[in-house]
């Protein structure tokens, strides 16, 4: 089943609204550090052009193929067949303590957004991954990669396929977290994810859907936002704050 993320009456009543829940909680989440509403479109439709200092990985892992399409004010992500990877659209953000918060549309039962916080700098995880959160129709996962599955030996021995002990398994299990949540398709969300300390808090249309505590949350420095699309996912209304003041 498909169905698609219109926008129509509902951005008009986004953008209408005086005072909004949404504007209510941004004065609490920090300094807004980036922002960015889609409202724009490529020069060349054929090309990937997001733009505003975006940057994918359309042409290490998908041969240069378009991956991200902006259209109807929105930001669409869809992996192209011949990827050997989940889309990442990546934009620096450098902050200890902050937040995201963003519309997302999920447009199939299957389909995963993921927000990936890494820091490149840090040698000791592979790829930089520090945190992750999961969004899928049915449940949000938190999850700590820094202290994880993703610490540069572990991921090694994962990628060598090493046989995993009973006592990484159980340490594994410490690092992420499941928070049953039912989405509709083809529906808008508003999505919140604030990292604070240690603690990582998620929540969906301004209910909480989870919180989670990890010691590779407090990493330092975040210095990057990928959205991490194994299929496909709508974005809009992007904004990061950081709450170090
Ligand atoms: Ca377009
Ligand atoms: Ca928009």
């Amino acid at each position: 089943m498909k169905r698609l993320c219109l926008v129509g009456v509902f951005a008009a009543l986004w953008y209408g609204a005086p005072v909004t829940a949404e504007e209510a909680t941004a004065e609490k989440l920090g300094k807004l550090i980036f922002a960015d509403d889609f409202n724009r479109q490529e020069q060349d439709e054929a090309k990937e052009e997001i733009g505003n200092g975006w940057g994918t990985n359309s042409k290490s892992r998908a041969g240069g193929h378009k991956q991200a399409d902006l259209r109807e004010g929105a930001l669409h992500i869809y992996i192209h067949e011949t990827a050997d990877h989940a889309v990442s659209v990546r934009h620096d953000a450098e902050f200890r303590n902050g937040a995201v918060q963003l519309r997302f549309c999920l447009e199939n039962p299957q389909d995963v957004l993921g927000l990936n916080f890494a820091d490149l700098k840090l040698k000791s995880v592979h790829a930089g991954h520090l945190m992750k959160v999961t969004v899928s129709t049915r449940a949000v996962d938190i999850e700590d990669l820094k202290t994880g599955k993703m610490e540069l030996e572990r991921w090694k021995a994962r990628k060598a396929k090493q046989p995993v002990s009973e006592q990484t398994r159980k340490l594994l299990a410490t690092k992420r977290k499941r928070f049953p949540r039912k989405l509709k398709v083809g529906q808008w969300y508003a999505l919140l994810v604030e990292i604070r300390n240690d603690q990582v808090r998620v929540s969906i249309d301004q209910a909480k859907v989870g919180e989670f505590s990890a010691p590779g949350f407090a990493h330092e420095t975040k210095r990057m936002l990928r959205l991490s699309v194994p299929k496909q996912a709508v974005v809009d209304d992007l904004k990061i704050f950081s709450n170090d003041g």
